[in-house]
């Protein structure tokens, strides 16, 4: 019983996430969700990411957070629309949440959206919310050994970051062995390493994005 229960909120979640997928399609917005644990460095990879294509594109960002509307805050110094969603206790964000936020934001003038999500590397990663790609983030003062103790968000990623390099000398990570761990989850999703506090690397987070838009406005209506 209890089993059904949770298939039937997953699949409740799913239906909704594909509404949210189709209105964002429609509109030709990219749509990116972030994942990571807290303290990976979510809200300054999207500061630095405003910092740096603000002007360029048009975009906007929803931030899931437990509670306290902090990461908004420091987003919305970026004058662009920022959405908050405080999901009181729960760890992840859910599709009608999402769907909430859209209706508020101008999507017809939207080129890209971020949605920040709750600070966790579990529960996120079981709820589509109609993005076009989940990003994982992790930070080297992590560890190295997160992809293999959280594989589904390595095996569903489109991109993983490893954040915090300037952080190197200091810890024991070993980027050979985290990615030789990503790559036997998942062996075509590209890891790319870099600082938000020293700028090293960001360029590639910068040609990411910038290619996987152009790849998901090539996309078929409808596919
Ligand atoms: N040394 C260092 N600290 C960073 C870097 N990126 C973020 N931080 C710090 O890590 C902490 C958590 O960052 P935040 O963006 O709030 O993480 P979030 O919880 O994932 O959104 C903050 O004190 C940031 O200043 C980085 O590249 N290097
Ligand atoms: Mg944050």
């Amino acid at each position: 019983m209890e089993i059904k229960i949770v298939r039937n909120v997953l699949r409740a979640n799913d239906e909704v996430a594909a509404r949210n997928r189709a209105l964002l399609r429609q509109h030709g917005v990219f749509t990116v969700n972030l994942i990571s644990s807290p303290g990976s460095g979510k809200t300054t990879l999207l500061e630095r990411t405003l910092e740096a294509l603000g002007e360029k594109w048009r975009l906007a960002i929803i931030v899931g957070d437990l509670a306290t509307t902090r990461d908004a805050e420091r987003i919305g110094r970026y004058g662009v629309p920022t959405v908050q969603i405080n999901t009181e206790g729960a760890c992840h964000l859910e599709a009608h949440l999402v769907a909430r936020c859209l209706a508020d934001l101008d999507l017809s003038h939207l080129e890209v959206l971020f949605i920040e999500n709750v600070g966790n590397l579990v529960c996120p990663v079981g709820y589509d919310l109609g993005e076009e790609v989940k990003v994982g983030l992790v930070s080297v003062t992590e560890g190295d050994d997160k992809a293999a103790k959280y594989p589904r968000l390595f095996r569903e990623a489109g991109c993983v970051v490893v954040n915090k390099t300037d952080l190197l000398p200091y810890v024991d990570f070993s980027r050979e062995r985290f990615r030789a761990e990503v790559a036997a989850i998942n062996a075509r999703v590209p890891v790319l390493e870099l600082s938000c506090r020293t700028g090293e690397g960001l360029d590639q987070w910068f040609s990411w994005l910038q290619q996987r838009r152009e790849q998901a406005h090539q996309r078929p209506a409808g596919a």
